[in-house]
């Protein structure tokens, strides 16, 4: 690793996308330094957040002056950069295309999927005051359905993890998507035993940063659960 550097990562453990860079960071001890950028008090529409990041959204590296959006590229950029073990993101071509595939695959299907469901159980009804749709939670709650179906037979099939037989990126960028709705206390896995073996595989992978990461999401499903 370079010596001397000085690795900034702007990012909110409620966002999904933060949380999986945070995950890596801390996998595999990259030193770095958070600047805690909060979205429920607007840090992402400052002007100098919008000078690093004009389309105001977290999470955002900025590794010895050079800065990078989207979490996709941001995890490839670090295991590509730091010396990370190779499992992350495999050298070899073809298992490293089978991770491409899968978070090529995330930013169209689990990611708009569940974190919809997040939105309209959690978000709107805490912004706007205004009770759950829950016409519109049952028909995002199909179409993550119809994801999920698609995660176990196209990616995980008989294997550990999503694109072989040990954790990558990918697994990261899904986890953290999956976890969200469970802010509204709903566990999208709950009747998926195959997926909720995959999530306590990632889960004992990752060790403590795994709950230290969703430590803000399980504060909220507390809180869901109080006013119930
Ligand atoms: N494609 C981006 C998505 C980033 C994103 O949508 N971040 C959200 C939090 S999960 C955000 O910053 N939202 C603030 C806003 O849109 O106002 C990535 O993967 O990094």
């Amino acid at each position: 690793m370079a010596s001397g550097r000085l690795l900034e990562v702007y990012l909110d453990l409620l966002s999904q996308p933060c949380r999986a860079v945070y995950l890596l960071l801390h996998a595999c001890k990259i030193p770095h330094t958070v600047r805690t950028v909060a979205l429920r008090k607007g840090d992402h529409r400052t002007p100098e957040f919008t000078k690093l990041n004009p389309m105001q959204k977290v999470p955002v590296i900025v590794d010895n002056g050079f800065v990078l959006t989207e979490s996709d590229a941001i995890l490839k950029y670090l295991a590509n950069k730091y010396d990370v073990p190779d499992h992350w993101y495999p050298r070899q071509p073809e298992r490293r295309a089978k991770v491409d595939e899968y978070t090529a695959w995330h930013h169209s299907y689990t990611r708009p999927h569940a974190a919809r469901v997040f939105i309209q159980e959690v978000l709107i009804p805490r912004q706007t005051g205004s009770q759950v749709d829950e016409q519109r939670v049952s028909r995002s709650l199909s179409q993550l359905e119809e994801t999920l179906d698609q995660l176990e037979t196209m990616f995980l099939g008989r294997q550990p993890f999503l694109c072989g037989h040990d954790i990558t990126l990918a697994d990261l960028l899904a986890i953290c998507e999956l976890m969200q709705p469970l802010g509204g206390g709903r566990d999208v896995l709950q009747d998926r035993p195959q997926l909720q073996r995959w999530r306590s595989r990632v889960q004992s992978a990752l060790g403590e940063s795994f709950d230290r990461a969703h430590a803000v999401l399980y504060s909220i499903r507390e809180r869901y659960k109080a006013k119930l």
